[in-house]
């Protein structure tokens, strides 16, 4: 497939770089141009035979995208919230399952690791994720409880040295390809505990998930425990119950909320380029108003969710961002980047619909960020209890 050159330049209508230091403008860069030179020359064609590049994990490591908020110590980078911010928005701008990828093993595998594990787990497993020489993923959902993990039925018993781990977890992003999995499993008092499972122990398997339109580069699997024994030094023992997991996902939130971004940047600036070439009734299509009305919408709609989450980033590095405040910036990326994706996609017309552009692709794999990591509905649910009290849950 004819795969065009990637001639992106980043939306910045209120010149707000210069809320960004040399140094996230460096990392932002860094990231920029490895998703220019490595990603979109190939994207296109993986997306297309439903591929995962399992060659880019050595290579996100190379790069520094996993852990970048965990200590040097550990093989993390040791940054702030708003470089990794950036680094997802860029790496996002490229895909969404790329972004997956380093959401994943940053936020939802090493995190965990680094904030509930022992330092003997800190030590075997960081450096290795970081380094991108072990790929992980994060077990939470289950086939009947995915909006609602606390009914999980996954769970562990006590066994002597080990646990007995049985149930199955489903929907879960690189798992076909994993070597540690970062599992939330019910103990016999019916507490959620995070256990580390390990490739290759007996009745442990990652059938995949296949026939997706969205995420299509990004491999989706189950893990299926039967009868697995777990040494108990594999338990993460600083924490129990559901905001074990649910911590985790708040770094993650945190994480989309800049990466759908940055899809909504990429099918902005491909409309934009598109809308000065294409001559329709002797015109290029950008000097209709019908066409500037949506390129207006779309980067006012950028423009405030780059300040959302640039405040956002700042709370997170003051540690003081809430849950509901990364819910709201999630929910906000993942709606302006969906509507911007569509809108985009309608302004290429009939080459909106092929490979040749990256905004269908967009399109489709927005479909999943704006349903995992918490739907659009229960992120707005959880605005809805923030502000008035009340539990719209249950
Ligand atoms: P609830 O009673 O509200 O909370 C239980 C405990 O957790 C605490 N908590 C949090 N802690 C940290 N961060 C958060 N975001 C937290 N939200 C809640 C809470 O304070 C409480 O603590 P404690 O000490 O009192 O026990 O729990 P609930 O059962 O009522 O559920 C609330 C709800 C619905 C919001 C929660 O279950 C939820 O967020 N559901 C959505 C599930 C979800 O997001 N799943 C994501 C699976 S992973 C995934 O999709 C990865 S995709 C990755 C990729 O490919 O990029
Ligand atoms: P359900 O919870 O069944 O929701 C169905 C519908 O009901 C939704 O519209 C929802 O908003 C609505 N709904 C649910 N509860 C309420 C309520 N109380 N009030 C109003 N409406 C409600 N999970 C992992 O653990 N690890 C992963 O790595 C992972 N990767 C994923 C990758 C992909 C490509 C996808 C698609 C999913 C992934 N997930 C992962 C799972 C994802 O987090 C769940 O799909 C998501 O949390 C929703 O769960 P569900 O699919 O069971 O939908």
């Amino acid at each position: 497939m004819a795969v065009r050159a990637d001639l992106f330049e980043s939306p910045d209508h209120y010149q707000l770089d210069e809320l960004l230091s040399e140094e996230h403008l460096m990392v932002r860069n860094a990231v920029r141009d490895y998703v220019k030179k490595e990603i979109s020359p190939i994207i296109e064609d993986y997306a297309q035979r439903a591929e995962f590049p399992i060659q880019i994990v050595k290579q996100l490591g190379d790069l520094g995208v996993f852990g970048p908020t965990v200590p040097t110590e550990y093989g993390g980078g040791g940054l702030d919230y708003i470089s990794y911010g950036l680094m997802m928005q860029e790496l996002e701008r490229g895909d969404s399952g790329v972004r997956s990828t380093a959401s994943v093993q940053g936020s939802l595998v090493m995190f965990p690791i680094y904030a509930y594990g022992n330092e003997a787990q800190k030590k075997k497993y960081l450096p290795k994720l970081a380094s991108g020489e072990w790929l992980g993923c994060f077990g939470l959902t289950e086939p009947d409880h995915g909006s609602n993990p606390s009914g999980m039925l996954t769970n562990i018993k006590d066994a002597g040295d080990h646990v007995i781990l049985n149930g199955a977890k489903m929907w879960i992003s690189n798992s076909p390809f994993a070597d540690i999995a970062v599992v939330w499993a019910k103990n016999e008092e019916g507490k959620i505990q995070g256990i580390i499972v390990e490739r290759g122990m007996e009745g442990f398997t990652t059938p995949t998930t296949h026939g997706k339109w969205s995420l299509r580069a990004s491999a989706t699997g189950e893990l299926v425990f039967d009868n697995v024994k777990v040494p108990k030094e594999n338990i993460l023992p600083n924490v129990i119950g559901l905001k074990g997991p649910l911590g985790c996902l708040s770094k993650a939130r945190y994480g989309i909320a800049w990466g759908a971004l940055g899809a909504a940047m990429d099918c902005y600036d491909t409309a934009l380029r598109y809308s000065k070439e294409r001559i329709q009734f002797d015109k290029p299509i950008g000097a209709f108003q019908l066409q500037q009305k949506k390129l207006a919408e779309m980067v006012t709609e950028i423009t405030k969710a780059q300040l959302m989450v640039w405040r956002l980033g700042v709370l997170m590095n003051e540690g003081r961002a809430t849950p509901a405040q990364i819910s709201m910036a999630k929910r906000n990326s993942c709606e302006i980047a969906t509507n911007i994706a569509r809108a985009a996609r309608q302004m290429l017309g009939g080459m909106g619909i092929t490979g040749e552009y990256s905004v269908m692709r967009h399109m489709m794999n927005l479909e999943s960020v704006i349903t995992y990591e918490g739907t659009h509905d229960i992120h707005l649910l959880i605005t809805g209890m923030e502000i008035t009290g009340f539990n719209a849950f249950k």
